[in-house]
């Protein structure tokens, strides 16, 4: 495998003014026969003409109607053509009932399926796939498929045939094509300039009732998306399809997006509450990428987080405005810490616009996502809310129908604001997470605030220079009023001093409020006020925070001194938990503890190796205190949850359970589950009856749920999977391992359907405790399924090797035996390059 450097861009030789596409689908060898208008590209620095095709097979190529031998390798084909215009036509056969890559035409339960991003559509037939050639293409299906859809219009249709048009100029990675036997769910909607759009949701027989919220999830974003960036949608019609069968979550293809059947079916009893809230999401995020992917693409994969971070920050902004911004902000940073934070520590770190890569779908990361919208996030926090719009006006103006780069997204900032972004851009260029140390002093009326920022080095990038840090701080009287609101410091050096003067005496800082910028903030140095802001700070992100760090470092200190909880921590988490004026959402946020793979890197971070199992003890201990400590006040705290409407997945229901459903975690510590069974026998929604049966699976209380949560939901393929997760995530750590070998034997596992293979695999990954067993039998049964599964789909095994990143954190057998079972993998003929880059990576 070849390594691709963002350096070496040239542009395409040739571009393509239209495409027409017809096939003729069969499992085992459809046809695919292309006409397409090329001509040279004025700014081209080559006249080679290449272009890509992989397992396809050539039947005959012509150019301007005369058959051509183009010279075929297993990347593409290359040949003589004009230097002027020319059309060039194929025919090309492919397997897509063989496809078990689930990437370029393939099938899913005898409905065909595209993915095309990043480079499948090089898997359907011969075309320069790469962003930055746009065309228009026209699609014409042969099937026998009662539904035949593609990008664009329709225009035309008969017995087993359907014709489609998209005027848009697209890249080939937008390309969809879906044939099969499936149900509409139609709609429709009035855009902002009155045009009428129809709008479909298309699934398999049986799950016409699972699409009511993902529709109404459409209409809101398109409505949002009008109403706070002016962008109106521009086709007669916008079709989703669910597919079970998928790698990812969705895809934005033009006008057809394909959703992973998780991420787009909902229904009350077969989906929780965090299910409603990621299906309107994402349903969101794919509508978004409209205008910011579609209509605007990028250049190379390398600006992939051009498309990505604006689009993750467009759907977090929707997501805060229809729900609870506070709440979003909180689980969002949860989120970024989990899972960027970790990747930017370890040995997969990369910058949010990466200089280079070997395979792009390796680079779906957490941090061109979510450190790609942090970054946006700065942005918009530094220029202030109105010069953000402007920017977001010019750049749909300016770029609209390009295939553009990072460096026109910031000049149309600069151009807007007059500022300088030079510096600002190392956010895009260096890797690693910034640490930003702080202390104060007070004197005479005057309290200042001392930083120092240092991002530590990452694979390949030993220096760092100082990166613009936008530091919200709000000052607090001891009382807990606020003497100083909210103000943005902007720190550009290593090192700055902040001033704030007048006043009558010293203050207690909140820093880094709404998680201003994406740094670890290291605290050390001031006095511990932490108690004191989570019960007072006026930020709800910081008086959140106060409470996790408080109980990170508790946690800390039990594993690695033997510490026991601490009543002024238990206090003052009680406190919170009381507190009827703040939401129960917040409420369960403070209540919940770190995750054990937290503490694990806590723990490292102090210089020891964490001990997984001391981890999954002290965690259960502090569970155990919390508890205890809530017991008095649980019947009445349970009691304001109750819920007396129907269910409705918003957000002042979903607070009100996930609250009660924090509690009654901790209830089932203290009532041996009885509660937690009274409530799974008369739940009549999913939340409730998986989250009582989740709190019976901790307590070992959950044989009977089990098998009765199994017989009810047999047939329904998407609750098999939380039961299949569930029981291994909750496995204690001496069974997690028989747990997921059982679950791998059972009749419903299926090594082929990502979903049910991250539902188990992904699950024992999960159990820290249990993947991390000191025999290393979590770390050679996850190597066995990626070694099986590399073979079936190099994407997803890739994927989920990242489970491995963090091994450098632990101690030197079990570093032995990880080092072991990666080597293994590494060493099976024929590994994907996908999976051999990320395991090498991972390795050094
Ligand atoms: N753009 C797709 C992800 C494609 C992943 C390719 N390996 C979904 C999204 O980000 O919206
Ligand atoms: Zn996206």
């Amino acid at each position: 495998p070849q390594t691709i450097y963002l350096s070496d861009y040239t542009p395409p030789a040739y571009l393509v003014d239209s495409v027409h596409l017809t096939f003729q689908l069969a499992p085992t060898a459809t046809r695919v026969i292309s006409k397409i208008a090329f001509r040279p590209n004025p700014e081209a620095t080559s006249r080679e003409f290449f272009l890509n095709g992989e397992q396809v097979e050539l039947i005959w190529a012509k150019i301007d109607g005369a058959e051509v031998a183009p010279a075929v390798s297993p990347d593409g084909v290359r040949m003589d053509v004009p230097d002027a215009p020319f059309v060039f036509e194929a025919e090309v056969e492919i397997s897509p009932q063989t496809n078990t890559a689930l990437e370029g035409l393939y099938m899913s339960n005898g409905m065909y399926c595209t993915q095309c991003e990043a480079e499948g559509f090089r898997k359907i037939t011969f075309y320069p796939d790469r962003p930055d050639v746009m065309s228009v293409f026209t699609v014409r299906i042969e099937g026998a498929e009662p539904v035949l859809l593609s990008n664009g219009n329709p225009t035309a249709q008969g017995d087993g045939w359907a014709e489609w048009h998209d005027p848009w100029p697209k890249p080939a990675y937008l390309f969809a094509l879906v044939a099969g036997d499936l149900v509409a769910h139609p709609d429709q909607f009035q855009t902002m300039s009155g045009k009428d759009v129809e709008l479909n949701i298309y699934v398999r027989p049986g799950d016409e009732g699972k699409c009511a919220f993902g529709m109404e999830a459409l209409k809101a974003s398109m409505k949002w998306d009008e109403d706070v960036y002016g962008r109106e949608y521009d086709l007669d019609i916008f079709n989703i399809v669910a597919v079970d069968d998928f790698n990812m979550g969705a895809m934005e293809n033009k006008g057809l997006n394909i959703f992973n059947s998780s991420c787009v079916l909902a229904s009350p009893e077969t989906s929780t509450d965090g299910n409603f809230e990621r299906i309107e999401a994402i349903i969101a995020h794919e509508y978004f990428h409209n205008w910011t992917g579609n209509r605007i693409t990028c250049r190379d994969w390398f600006q992939l987080c051009l498309k990505e971070g604006l689009t993750v920050y467009r759907d977090s902004q929707f997501t805060s405005d229809l729900r609870s911004a506070p709440v979003k902000r909180i689980s969002d940073v949860n989120d970024l810490r989990g899972r960027q934070f970790r990747e930017d520590a370890g040995p997969l770190a990369h910058p949010v616009r990466p200089d280079s890569f070997v395979e792009i779908n390796n680079f779906y990361t957490a941090t061109i996502y979510e450190k790609g919208a942090e970054v946006i996030g700065m942005l918009k926090r530094l220029v202030g809310d109105a010069a953000y719009a402007k920017a977001l006006d010019l750049y749909f103006e300016r770029h609209d129908g390009e295939a553009t780069t990072i460096e026109a997204w910031l000049t149309v900032f600069e151009d807007t604001t007059g500022r300088d972004l030079s510096q600002f851009k190392r956010w895009y260029e260096q890797a690693g997470t910034p640490r930003l140390t702080v202390s104060e002093s007070y004197e005479a009326g005057t309290y200042s605030l001392h930083f120092t920022q240092m991002t530590p080095p990452t694979p390949g990038q030993p220096d760092k220079a100082p990166q613009v840090l936008p530091i919200a701080v709000g000052l607090l009287a001891e009382d807990g009023t606020a003497v100083q609101p909210t103000v943005v410091l902007e720190m550009t050096k290593q090192e700055q001093r902040f001033k704030f003067s007048n006043l009558e005496s010293k203050p207690i800082a909140s820093i880094l409020r709404e998680f201003s910028a994406p740094v670890i903030l290291d605290t050390a140095a001031l006095p511990d006020n932490r108690v004191f802001l989570l019960a007072h700070d006026t930020d709800p992100f910081n008086k959140w925070e106060a409470g996790q760090t408080l109980a990170k470092d508790l946690l800390v200190s039990m594993v690695t001194e033997g510490a026991t909880p601490d009543q002024s921590f238990l206090n003052a988490l009680v406190e919170v938990a009381r507190d009827d004026s703040l939401d129960p959402a917040f409420r369960e946020l403070a209540l919940s503890l770190p995750i054990d793979d937290d503490i694990a890197q806590a723990v490292f971070e102090t210089g020891a190796a964490p001990d997984p199992d001391a981890i999954f003890t002290a965690r259960e201990t502090l569970k155990l205190s919390i508890a205890e400590a809530l017991s008095d006040s649980l019947p009445r705290l349970m009691a304001s949850c109750q819920i007396d409407a129907a269910y409705a997945p918003d957000a002042d229901q979903v607070g009100k359970r996930s609250f009660g459903a924090a509690l009654l975690n901790y209830l089932s510590l203290l009532d041996g589950g009885k509660a937690a069974q009274a409530q799974f026998d008369s739940a009549t929604d999913m939340t409730q009856q998986f989250t009582s049966w989740l709190c019976l699976l901790r307590v070992e209380k959950d044989a009977a749920a089990t098998s009765d949560f199994y017989g009810q939901w047999q047939h329904d393929r998407l609750v098999i999977d939380k039961w299949f997760g569930a029981r291994i995530g909750a496995a204690s750590p001496d069974k997690a391992v028989a747990m997921a070998q059982a679950l791998t034997q059972h009749p419903d596992f299926a090594v082929t359907n990502p979903n049910r293979f991250r539902a188990t695999l992904g699950a024992l990954a999960g159990n820290h405790a249990g993947f991390h067993r000191a025999d290393g039998s979590g770390y050679q049964m996850l190597a066995d399924w990626l070694i099986t599964l590399d073979a079936i789909n190099p994407q997803t095994t890739a994927r989920m090797s990242a489970a491995f990143q963090t091994w450098k954190r632990y101690d030197a057998d079990r570093q032995g035996l990880i080092a072991a079972q990666l080597e293994r993998i590494l060493a099976t003929p024929d590994l994907s390059p996908d999976t051999t880059e990320m395991v090498g990576r991972i390795l050094n």
